[in-house]
């Protein structure tokens, strides 16, 4: 990107929180003049939040940076935090946890229980050697067990490592080496569309290749075949049988909490650490803040997989320290049938949901009727993160599910925030459809140019942070260099200008007229076309807006006479024929749609009806994928698919796709 990021869309709608939800909300407009008052002071009085075992000497060592200390001195202990404290105010037979496995059946965990079960998980951690400080590796399906495993790594200090349940034998190894793991926990396998989908395998393989790992301990799901050696333990035989008395010992404050990689575009993936007291701080924070959670009343749901940051921060730290009753599912939102959250939302009533826009614009593909036959009346709040929402998927989701009376709180962080960053607050903020809106109290972003200078309202440019901040990522693990390079080099002092640490999220970004943030997808995404920066979102947004497409990926291929040009798939909803004369009609209108909503330069070459868009696990598009069949490359690594046929058909289809103009 060279300069700006044009600005090609504009959005006067607007939507004022509702009066009653204002009038009672957890926070308002005052913090975030308090924020800016004393930025550390604020920080620490949301510190005041947890239970301490030793108070901070100070609030922020950022003397050394951009390496981070939070609560400098100060101990606490976060199961403890998560869970025994919960108990011992009285609280033990709320519920904790609603699951609900994909075959339909329940279970329904009391903070108490919850308190048993991680307890008796540390014991069995020890008495398998496992100490403070080192790794374990959790390969599991949403199971309770999942949360309870890393509970029981966070209370005998154990740094966890979640990896997907999905994720190749690759993937899993790689994992392991990099974090140097002495333990995995799996299961035999979990629910996937109907069906026993194994684990064991995968992970046998794994530990085959892993010289690290010393023991297995397996947690029986599905009840199907599994090979076993003699590293492998019964989950049954272990942690259920072992003593439900344990001693939670306070950690230090940056005492390392859990790695979690992040594979980025390129490269060996990440391992983003986080440490314990800042981390815990900001997302019990902005778990609070953001939903406006009432502990007593709120029924939360957040569809997320725990092996995505958005599990590790909003289903288990965040909602668990403040309290909350939650659901958690296990399967896939179309079994059995496309009604299942709906279904979920009604019967456990719940009041706030937390989900992706990918599920959303395929929610918005079923079909309207589909949440019209659920009552859906106990909503009161709706996020969403992940990635841009497109304003036609906000209103779709305000509309179909919030029933125009709930908030949306789009909500934007990465697995190096650790918690949410920008977002609006359901009680002070007027939202406006597809925007993030603007920073939290506490959290310094800015959208600036080449030269890290803020750009204008109405402008574009690059995402940054400029103030540390309690949830931030600590290091690349094993890595201080890389972390140096991939965040603090692109602008401020790390990149030789001035003596301001700035953290660059690699995320493109502009500013409305009222200074409101929207978010722009990664710079890498960005195209150039005749000299100017589009970003794919917008024109992804545009497709959206036509009411004949569902889903939409653009991508900038090389052109010989444009530099790139925009090359778009898209998914059309339900009622559009994909093949003949009907796709041609709607390809031409399509692209006159773009052009009429975005302006001539945002015109698509060409546009390619797909079945299915290449996805990552928490559902992000991947983009360059879709560039290589754009130019005709062949397919670069596919190892992070959700579903990785999914690219062969898209690659058969544009073989035989007729170039267009
Ligand atoms: C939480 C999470 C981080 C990247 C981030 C950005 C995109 C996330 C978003 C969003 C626009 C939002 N992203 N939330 N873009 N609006 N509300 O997703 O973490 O998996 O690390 O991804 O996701 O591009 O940089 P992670």
């Amino acid at each position: 990107m060279s300069e700006t990021l044009a600005n090609l869309s504009s959005e006067s709608r607007q939507f004022p929180p509702p009066e009653a939800l204002a009038a009672a909300a957890n926070v308002k407009a005052e913090a975030y003049e308090e924020a800016a008052g004393d930025r550390l002071a604020f920080w620490a009085k949301q510190a005041d939040r947890l239970t301490w075992a030793k108070k901070w000497d100070q609030v922020l060592d950022w003397s050394n940076p951009p390496f981070a200390k939070w609560f400098v001195g100060g101990e606490l202990n976060i199961a403890y935090n998560c869970v025994d404290r919960h108990v011992e105010a009285g609280r033990g037979d709320k519920v904790a946890i609603h699951w609900e496995g994909e075959p339909g059946d329940t279970r329904t965990i009391t903070y108490a229980e919850l308190l048993k079960l991680v307890s008796q998980a540390a014991n069995t951690l020890t008495d398998l050697g496992v100490g403070a400080g080192d790794r374990v590796a959790i390969y599991l399906p949403m199971i309770p067990e999942a949360a309870v495993a890393m509970l029981a790594c966070a209370r005998i200090g154990a740094t966890h490592s979640v990896v997907f349940g999905g994720f190749s034998v690759e993937a899993l190894a790689t994992r392991i080496a990099d974090a140097d793991a002495k333990l995995v926990i799996t299961a035999d396998g979990g629910y996937r569309r109907g069906k026993p989908s194994a684990l064991k395998p995968t992970v046998d393989e794994a530990v085959a290749k892993s010289p690290s790992i010393e023991n297995v301990l397996v947690v029986r799901r599905t009840g199907q075949e599994v090979a076993w050696t003699d590293k492998d333990k019964w989950w049954h035989e272990t942690v259920e049988q072992a003593s439900p008395e344990h001693k939670a010992q306070p950690f230090d404050a940056e005492h390392p909490l859990f790695i979690l990689y992040t594979s980025g575009t390129t490269g060996k993936p990440k391992g983003i650490l986080h440490t314990t007291g800042g981390y815990l701080t900001q997302v019990s924070y902005t778990h609070d803040a953001v939903f406006d959670l009432k502990a007593d009343t709120d029924v939360y749901w957040c569809t997320a997989d725990i092996g995505w940051v958005t599990g590790h921060s909003y289903i288990v730290y965040g909602p668990l320290s403040n309290g909350a009753t939650q659901v958690m599912y296990e399967g896939t939102p179309d079994t059995p049938g496309r009604d299942r959250f709906w279904q979920l939302v009604d019967k456990y009533k719940v009041s706030i949901l937390y989900t992706a826009p990918t599920l959303i614009r395929t929610m918005m593909k079923w079909g309207d009727d589909i949440p019209a036959g659920y009552d859906l009346s106990s909503l009161r709040i709706l996020g969403s993160v992940g990635e841009p929402i497109n304003p036609e998927a906000w209103m779709w989701y305000r509309k179909n599910i919030g029933r125009d009376r709930c908030p949306i709180v789009d909500t934007w962080w990465q697995t190096e925030t650790g918690g949410v960053m920008i977002s609006p607050l359901p009680g002070v903020t007027a939202t406006k459809p597809g925007s993030a809106m603007t920073p939290l109290p506490g959290i310094t972003a800015d959208v600036v140019d080449d030269q890290a200078q803020s750009v204008p309202n109405g402008g574009g440019g690059f995402l940054v942070l400029r103030d540390p901040w309690p949830s931030m990522l600590r290091t690349i693990w094993g890595d201080d260099k890389r972390f140096l390079d991939t965040y603090w080099s692109r602008f401020g002092a790390g990149a030789g200008q001035g003596d301001e640490w700035i953290y660059f999220a690699g995320d493109g970004a502009k500013k409305d007229e009222d200074g409101a943030l929207w978010l722009l997808g990664r710079v890498d995404d960005v195209m150039l076309v005749s000299g100017h920066n589009i970003s794919t979102t917008e024109v992804e947004s545009a497709l959206v807006s036509h009411p004949s497409v569902a889903e939409a990926a653009v991508v900038g291929a090389t052109d010989p006479t444009t530099g790139q040009a925009i090359v778009a798939f898209v998914i059309p909803r339900g009622n559009v024929d994909i093949e003949g004369d009907v796709g041609d009609q709607l390809n031409a209108e399509l692209r006159n749609h773009v052009s009429k909503t975005l302006g001539p330069i945002a015109k698509p070459r060409q546009i390619m009806l797909v079945a299915e868009l290449p996805k990552t696990r928490s559902g992000k598009i991947m983009r360059r994928l879709l560039k290589d069949v754009a130019e005709r490359r062949s397919l670069g690594d596919v190892t992070t698919l959700q579903d990785s046929a999914v690219m062969d058909l898209i690659s058969a289809g544009m073989k035989t796709s007729k170039s267009e103009d």
